[in-house]
């Protein structure tokens, strides 16, 4: 009897086209009326394919009686009300690895563009003003003080690539990790204090925000924040009203509190440069987390371990 999977959102075509050799492919993405489409099928998903950022509500996982497991396409499990799935023991997996450097490249990218004015520059030439419009200088990169917030496998690929501009890294986490080399601050507001960039790369599986107006404040005036994390680290009106005001110089941001839903205010400020949650979204990425997924898929289904189970 064929295997029923949700798909919550696309995956790559040569992933989709594999889930459909194997499995019965349902797409919530796709369903005009998600309700009557839940009622029809729910019944009979034994997987789920998602993103990190979208996860698995507990009102969706309800509606789907024989799940057995969320394979999440990403690393974060903080959409995933992780005790509820084992209550119901249901295994939950992600694609840990694969994404890092493309999360820490996308961390730099956004750094640079938002130090360097890349934005500005861009517009001048596309639209002609060079030579007529004088862009104000930038600021230089190469030798700055960087924040990192969660020293984990992107926090370190973040590391390593700020050792070549010749930072100097500092980082802050539940615990030291002496040898990693880089200085530890455990108090936050210390770190951004002593950083001219704060770059967030922590979970966010405690769900609130650490980034407060009392951590803009001493990020300070030269100060920027980078976040290829989650935008529910951030206090996001605090946010607003720190690169209004000038109690920062800026911002580069992947993530947001309510995606895709970005506030006006954001998108209409020039010192703050925007993506829509695409740090992982290479081609090799995206396909390297496939496989990780279909391992995981294939595994459950065969009654072994799962290659990347999540501990709940
Ligand atoms: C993924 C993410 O690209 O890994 C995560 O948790 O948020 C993203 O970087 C996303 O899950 C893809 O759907």
């Amino acid at each position: 009897m064929t295997i029923n999977i949700l798909l919550t959102q696309p995956v790559p075509a040569p992933i989709d086209a594999r889930l459909r050799d194997s499995y019965t492919v349902h797409r919530l993405y796709e369903a005009v009326d998600q309700d009557t489409f839940l009622d029809q099928v729910g019944h009979s998903i034994r997987g789920v394919v998602t993103g990190g950022a979208k996860g698995l509500s507990n009102t969706l996982m309800n509606r789907l009686p024989a799940l057995e497991v969320i394979a999440i396409s990403g690393i974060g499990t903080d959409a995933v009300d992780l005790a509820h799935a084992a209550r119901r023991g249901i295994q939950v997996t992600t694609t840990p690895g694969v994404l890092t450097d493309d999360v820490a490249d996308m961390g730099m990218g956004l750094l640079i563009m938002a130090l360097r004015d890349l934005g500005t520059g861009d517009r001048i030439v596309r639209e002609g003003q060079w030579g007529t419009v004088i862009q104000p200088l930038a600021r230089k990169v190469t030798g700055i003080e960087l924040g990192i917030v969660g020293l984990g496998r992107v926090g370190h690929a973040i590391a390593r690539r700020a050792q070549a501009f010749d930072m100097k890294v500092s980082y802050t986490d539940l615990h030291e990790q002496p040898q990693s080399g880089y200085r530890f601050v455990p108090d936050l507001i210390e770190l951004a204090r002593r950083s001219d960039v704060l770059m967030l790369a922590a979970s966010a599986d405690q769900g609130r925000a650490i980034i407060t107006s009392e951590v803009l404040e001493a990020l300070g005036a030269q100060g920027y924040l980078i976040n290829v994390a989650r935008g529910k680290l951030v206090d996001e009106p605090a946010l607003i009203a720190a690169l209004s005001n000038g109690t920062i110089a800026g911002a580069g941001l992947d993530v947001f509190a309510d995606e895709p839903r970005v506030p006006d205010a954001l998108r209409s400020m020039d010192n703050v440069v925007l993506q829509p949650h695409r740090a992982s979204a290479t081609e090799q990425t995206r396909l390297a987390m496939g496989e990780i997924v279909l391992a995981n898929l294939e595994a459950c289904f065969a009654g072994s371990p799962l290659p990347t189970a999540v501990a709940c």
